[in-house]
């Protein structure tokens, strides 16, 4: 065999391997050292490639396009430092559990520690935030392409077995690097492989059955990407205890009519209230899926410690942060929801709940007619969403997300990076989880925050997509005047605030993107409703980081007056 056909062969069963094991998507980045196999990408039917020149925002691509579709992405770069642009992304795919199969191309062992260009340490370059990492054996005259198909099932096995995850595959080429296009690829059989799935024990089935025969339960739902089966909400109407349904968990959103009653919205802002929470201490909790968001919520269950804290996760890593949980179920969440229980009767503790809920609806509906703060104007926002999915920047978005999104028949998906809840990523994140829904797409986000990932629209120009940014320009980071940094006037602008003064009306014409300004309620609407004509939209949102703050709190003031007023 020549040398062509040889690294033709190697790369062929590489893509062919990844393919056959359930890889639909590839994100390629541009280079010199990765060619062959970016040439095989291209060539090898099944995959679908997507491109983006900046390696950090195309591992966030990825990130959303694996999380939103369910499988494995493959991440394609060359050596160097491209590589190491992957990290961050990286780093929330770990711990947000996110499969990606990330592909770094090497130089021959010859050219490593001498010097060479663009050759750096790439061996377990990202440590412990991959849950397996090989270096791969160099294509050769006698390929051994059953090792190099067992190393491939490994890594996509691995990325894809709870907790999902990154796998790092890194695979050195000598040059030359061009592949032969023309030539065939048989593949020599692959293995065929059958995935693990956590059942519950029967000794968790039994102590299940009595926990949640309980009368005073809270039912918690952390982040849930998949969406959620007939057969939880089958689940939760017997059960009949209140779901506290945090915005990432899929059940705020797609509801089934008949469970609208027993989904609570509204626990972070009636979790501020020191008369409820002392009404409402729950005798058992169980939760499903990562703590929530809501920091309230938190601090209410550490406060309480309930006596029986039950956490389901197929993982051996338990989410404890405040160490309050007493029992781990190490199961899927899907074998909770096909568990055969006895209906409940209604109780007086949910029934409080839901009254609480409705109690708080009404002050936000009233709230939202006087004010026009950043939170007022994005719940505007929530009501038009329809038939599309939502992508929310860290920061007081997710926040506003929580406390403004009401629970809804309608058909939305909202996803963000909780893993290591950075501000970077943001916007590449968005354009991943729109390739994967191919719908409209919404992303909502901080100034600082769109700022970070600006670059993530250069994917505006290598593929199609429908996404609508909503931009909160309240000129530096409104979260800041929450904590109590704010207290301390002296170098608060400075470290913390960090206005830039930018505007983003001459970004939106480089990335040949529509433009809208905001200022007012009417004009948002007006903005969200206009017909799209382009690729990306972007709504820069003009919001006051002061005013936030007082808005804000006069709403939980509004909220005790109330409840004390129609609940107590
Ligand atoms: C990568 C990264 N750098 C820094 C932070 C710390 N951080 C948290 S929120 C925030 C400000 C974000 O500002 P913006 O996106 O404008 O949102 P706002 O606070 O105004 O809602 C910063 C810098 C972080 N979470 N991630």
């Amino acid at each position: 065999m020549t040398n062509r056909e040889f690294l033709t062969e190697y790369v062929s069963a590489f893509t062919h391997s990844l393919v056959h094991l359930g890889v639909k998507n590839a994100v390629v980045s541009p280079g010199s050292r990765s060619t062959p196999l970016a040439y095989a990408c291209m060539k090898q039917e099944g995959l679908k490639v997507y491109r983006q020149i900046d390696e950090r925002s195309a591992a966030y691509f990825a990130l959303g396009l694996a999380k939103a579709s369910g499988a494995p992405v493959m991440l394609l770069c060359t050596s160097g430092t491209a590589a190491a642009n992957y990290f961050p992304a990286i780093v929330e795919a770990y711990y947000a559990r996110v499969p990606l199969i990330v592909v770094t191309a090497d130089r021959p062992p010859e050219l490593r520690d001498v010097g060479a260009p663009q050759a750096i340490n790439q061996i377990n370059l990202f440590g412990s935030h991959v849950k397996w990492s090989v270096d791969m054996p160099m294509p050769e005259q006698e390929n051994r392409l059953d090792f190099l198909g067992r190393h491939l099932h490994r890594s996509v096995a691995s990325a894809k077995t709870e907790p999902k995850g990154p796998v790092h595959i890194n695979v050195p080429f000598r040059e030359p690097l061009r592949i032969d296009f023309d030539q065939n690829y048989e593949s020599h059989g692959e293995i065929a492989h059958f995935e693990a799935e956590h059942s519950l024990s029967s000794a968790a089935e039994n102590f299940l059955q009595e926990i949640l025969a309980q009368p005073k339960g809270l039912f918690v739902m952390g982040e849930m990407t998949e969406k959620l089966p007939d057969e939880f909400w089958k689940f939760i109407q017997k059960l009949q205890w209140p779901v506290l349904a945090d915005p990432l968990s899929n059940v705020r959103t797609n509801i089934d009519p008949s469970c609208k009653e027993l989904i609570i919205d509204s626990y972070d802002a009636l979790l501020k209230n020191e008369s409820f929470k002392e009404a409402m201490v729950p005798d058992v909790v169980v939760r499903v899926g990562p703590q929530p968001v809501s920091k309230p919520l938190s601090l209410y269950l550490t406060a309480i410690k309930p006596e029986t804290y039950v956490v389901i996760d197929e993982s051996p890593m338990l989410r404890d942060a405040q160490s309050v949980v007493t029992h781990h179920i190490q199961a899927s969440a899907d074998s909770l929801w096909r568990m055969p229980i006895e209906v409940n009767p209604e109780t007086d503790y949910r029934m409080k709940w839901a009254k609480a809920s409705e109690i708080y609806w009404h002050v936000v509906e009233r709230h939202c007619n006087d004010e026009k703060d950043e939170g007022v104007l994005a719940k505007l926002f929530f009501d038009e969403l329809e038939g599309s999915d939502l992508v929310v920047g860290s920061s007081m978005p997710i926040r506003d997300v929580d406390t403004f999104f009401k629970a809804t028949e309608r058909d939305i998906r909202i996803f963000a990076n909780r893993g290591a809840n950075g501000i970077d990523g943001v916007v590449s994140t968005a354009f991943g989880v729109q390739a994967a829904g191919n719908r409209p797409t919404y992303l909502f986000i901080g100034d600082l925050s769109f700022l970070h990932d600006m670059n993530g629209l250069i994917a505006s120009k290598m593929q199609a997509t429908d996404l609508t940014v909503v931009i909160m320009n309240n000129d530096g980071g409104g979260i800041f005047s929450y904590l109590p940094q704010s207290q301390e006037e002296r170098h608060f602008e400075e470290l913390f605030g960090t206005p830039t003064g930018l505007t983003f009306g001459d970004a939106a014409k480089m990335y040949d993107a529509e433009y809208a300004a905001v200022e007012t309620k009417e004009q948002l609407v007006e903005a969200l409703r206009s017909e799209k004509q382009k690729q990306v939209k972007i709504i820069e949102v003009f919001t006051d980081r002061q005013e936030n703050v007082v808005v804000h709190r006069k709403l939980w003031e509004q909220l005790n007056e109330e409840l004390l007023k129609q609940w107590m």
